[in-house]
Formats: C-alpha cells, structure tokens, sequence
C-alpha cells in the first residue's frame, strides 16, 4: 500500500530513529559497530543537536569512543584499531567541538598527522595510500581551522591546489580535469569560505550551475541528468549559501521534496520518497531544512555542516555566514 506523503516535519519519531539505530538500544556497543563507525556517530550527533536532542547521547560514551578510535600517528580510523584516514578524522575532531571537550584531544598529534596527508602542490591525500582529492583539501583545512592550526599547512598552495579543479562551468571537480560534481562543490566552496579565499570562486556561474541542480519534483540533483537526492539539499545548498545564492532554487518546493522523503513508519529519512531511511540523508536533510530556515531546527554553519552556534563559539574571528 502506498504510504501517505509526510507534510510535516517528524522531529519526535527521527530522534527516536536515530537512538534506535541498533538492537541494542540502551547500550553504548551500537556506536562502536562496524557499519556505523566514527562517521555515523557524526551525522546522529549532528542531527540530534539540529534537532535540539544533543543531550540524549551520552557524552562520555561518546568522547570514549572518539578517543578509542585514535591511532599512534595522530589520525583517527573509523572505529577501534582501523588504519587512519583524514574522512574519519574530520569526524572525530567535529564531534569533539560539538561536545565541548577539544582539550580532551592531542591537538598536536592530529595537526602532524593532518600535516603528514599535504603535498607539495597543495593537495592532500586521504590515507597511506595516496589518492588525492578535494574533499581531502576541505578536511584537511576544516578540520586544521577547528583546532586553531591551519599555520601548520600552506593554505595558500591549498587555495592554488582548489583553484586549478575549478572547471570552466564555474563548478569544481576532485582533480584538475575531473568534473564538476556538487559535492565536490561543497567542499572546495566550503574550504575557500574557512580560509577566506572566495574570490577564486565564480559566483554568478557557479550559483547558476547549482540553481540548475532543481528537478520539476523540487529535489536536486549533483551534476547534469542525474536523479534526484536529498543528500544534495546539504551539498548544493551549502554553496548556494556561501555564495549568497540560496534565493536561487525554488525552497517550498525542495522542503516538499525533503518532507516526502521521511519515513512515517520508522522516522528517518532517504536518499528520495518511497527509499529506505539511513543516518547520512537524516543529517542532510535535517542541516538542509535548517539551511531552508525551517522552524524548530536550529540554524546550521554551511562551511561545517555543524550547528552555528557551536562554530560561532569556537571560531569567533573568522567572517561568519549567513
Ligand atoms: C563535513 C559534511 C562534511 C563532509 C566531509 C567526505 C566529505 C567531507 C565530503 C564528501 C563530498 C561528496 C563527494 C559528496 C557526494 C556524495 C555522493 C552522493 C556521491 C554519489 O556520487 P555518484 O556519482 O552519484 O555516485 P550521482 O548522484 O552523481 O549519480
Ligand atoms: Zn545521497
């Protein structure tokens, strides 16, 4: 039977969602599960405090967890004794902040090992294995900025590193040559707003490309013919708003499409309407939404995917957003 479209927004049954993630719900053992792992306790936590619920995580629990998951040269895996990688790192030092407890973590230790992932091009790789990608320049300098560090990299060969993905659509790819995709949008846009260096960036073209991105059903897309997904509410929309653009997409229909992607059931969110619900379209729905102003939720950093007021206390100096 076809379920009924949601036009509301199901804050009691998403938070009871994403609580309920495993079996076993009263206890802590689920956030350390292997499909969760360091990411998914990023996008419950993120979410939850969206949705002003932070509180029902237990903080030590989850500051335990994050330290468990660091490895001896300074990065973090994506769950106990798993190699190091800058995505799971980012994770770490993000959920830290959002809990208050930066000086429970070795700043030192991580910066080195940020540090150790920079080449002399301003790229950086994710892990020991070497693949260079933008989304390892927005880590990398994202996370740096949350730890006050970004002295221990060449941020300007970083910004000529971004600037030479910059494709002739405005939009910006994973490597020099490769195509625009949103999502790497989201992160050279994003990295370019945390070291102030958006004049690399083609506003007026770029903001077309993303406004582009709405499909008739009022969901986005991440690069030309593709399908729909909610995910690209967070991905499209950050940089629209970085770019002050956000004004550009048509909102009531894409908060209709987000809407209709929740779960009535089980609560959750999907990737588009009918799908199953999981933790990452929960979190990019809900900071979409929050990006959209809708009421009840607070308001979200587009550099950080991370509540404003949580980035306004820790980097107070920096041009805020929005
Ligand atoms: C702090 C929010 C935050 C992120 C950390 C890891 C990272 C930095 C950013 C990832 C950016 C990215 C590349 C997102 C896109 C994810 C996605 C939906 C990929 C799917 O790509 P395709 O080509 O799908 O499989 P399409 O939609 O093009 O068919
Ligand atoms: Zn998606």
């Amino acid at each position: 039977m076809a379920q009924e479209v949601p036009s509301k927004f199901l804050l009691d049954l998403h938070v009871q969602f994403i609580l309920g993630l495993d079996k076993k719900k009263d206890e802590f053992e689920y956030w350390a599960s292997e499909q969760l792992r360091l990411n998914g306790v990023y996008w419950a936590l993120t979410s939850l405090d969206l949705m002003n619920h932070k509180d029902d995580l237990n903080r030590d629990d989850v500051i335990a967890f994050v330290l468990s998951c660091q490895n001896k040269d300074g990065g973090f895996g994506g769950s106990v004794e798993h190699d190091s990688h800058l995505i799971y790192t980012l994770s770490a030092v993000q959920i830290m902040v959002m809990l208050d407890a930066v000086d429970r973590l070795d700043r030192s230790a991580i910066t080195a090992f940020i540090q150790s992932r920079a080449n002399a091009d301003g790229s950086f790789t994710g892990d020991a294995w070497g693949e260079v990608d933008t989304r390892f320049s927005y880590i990398a300098l994202a996370g740096l900025s949350l730890l006050d560090r970004l002295d221990a990299v060449d941020v300007a060969m970083a910004v000529r590193f971004i600037e030479a993905c910059r494709n002739f659509d405005g939009g910006f790819g994973s490597t020099p040559g490769a195509e625009s995709h949103a999502g790497q949008i989201f992160c050279c846009v994003g990295a370019l707003a945390i070291v102030d260096a958006l004049e690399i960036v083609e506003a007026d073209k770029l903001g077309w490309w993303l406004a582009e991105r709405q499909l008739k059903n009022g969901g986005l897309n991440g690069r030309p013919e593709k399908l729909e997904d909610v995910c690209y509410s967070w991905w499209v929309l950050s940089a629209l708003s970085i770019l002050d653009r956000i004004h550009w997409i048509n909102k009531d229909s894409l908060i209709q499409f987000i809407l209709g992607s929740q779960d009535a059931d089980t609560g959750g969110i999907a990737d588009r309407p009918g799908d199953v619900p999981d933790v990452f379209h929960m979190l990019f729905g809900v900071a979409g939404l929050a990006l959209l102003g809708y009421p009840g939720l607070k308001a979200v950093d587009p550099r950080y995917c991370m509540p404003k007021y949580v980035t306004d206390h820790r980097i107070p100096n920096r041009r805020n957003i929005q």
